[in-house]
């Protein structure tokens, strides 16, 4: 399939960091189609998937959802796109994820954008955004943080060292994070 050979940008960083919101404003001037796997993830439960319930406990819990289907999500949407340039955005969360993302859609990323922001901020943001995510409470918006430190900065620090790693200062507004973030793709 097309998608084999596309062009693949990741798009990390911690809960509320606004990578959905980013790419958002990418899509609009770049021809690029976004996928969060976040949304592909709470797309599945709502369809009534077998797996539904699973996701969702995982997703209330702040864990990270088995590589198997998250892959799987991303590459029927890959495939169905029609299009060969993809932002993924909060993907790959851990190492499996990255290898298993590897080894079935046999893409390396092009780069990897990496939104920094300070913890506060992150939880301010998570807690006014109110668009009933069910994770979006307290008790899991720790969770969550904890489980970016410990399972998802080392994969960010891997594409660091492969030097593919773009960090952004995302404690900015909006416009200026997109203002750093323009630049990355018009070169
Ligand atoms: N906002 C955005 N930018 C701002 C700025 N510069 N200044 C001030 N405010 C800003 O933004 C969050 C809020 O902040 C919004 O209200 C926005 O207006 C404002 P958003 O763009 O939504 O940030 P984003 O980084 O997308 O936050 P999100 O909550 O979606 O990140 P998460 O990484 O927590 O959520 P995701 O949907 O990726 O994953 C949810 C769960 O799914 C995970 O915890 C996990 O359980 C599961 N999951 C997997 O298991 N595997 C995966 O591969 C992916 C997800
Ligand atoms: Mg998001």
């Amino acid at each position: 399939p097309r998608w084999k050979k596309s062009t693949v940008v990741f798009v990390l960083g911690g809960p509320g960091s606004g990578k959905g919101t980013q790419c958002a404003n990418l899509v609009k001037h770049f021809s690029y189609t976004h996928f969060s796997a976040g949304d592909l993830l709470r797309a599945e439960i709502k369809s009534g998937s077998q797996f539904g319930a699973m996701i969702q406990s995982m997703i209330v819990d702040g864990r990270i959802v088995p590589s198997e289907i998250t892959v799987k999500l991303l590459c029927k949407a890959m495939e169905e796109s029609g299009n060969d340039k993809f932002l993924i955005d909060g993907f790959p969360r851990n190492e499996e994820n990255r290898i298993v993302f590897e080894n079935v859609a046999n893409i390396e990323p092009a780069f990897v954008l990496f939104f920094d922001c300070p913890e506060e901020e992150l939880e301010r943001r998570i807690m006014s955004r109110n668009q009933g995510r069910e994770d979006d409470n307290i008790e899991t918006i720790k969770k969550r943080f904890k489980v970016f430190v410990e399972s998802t900065l080392p994969i960010i620090s891997y594409y660091e060292s492969k030097g593919k790693l773009r960090k952004i200062n995302a404690a900015k507004p909006s416009e200026e994070v997109f203002e750093a973030v323009k630049v990355l793709f018009a070169s």
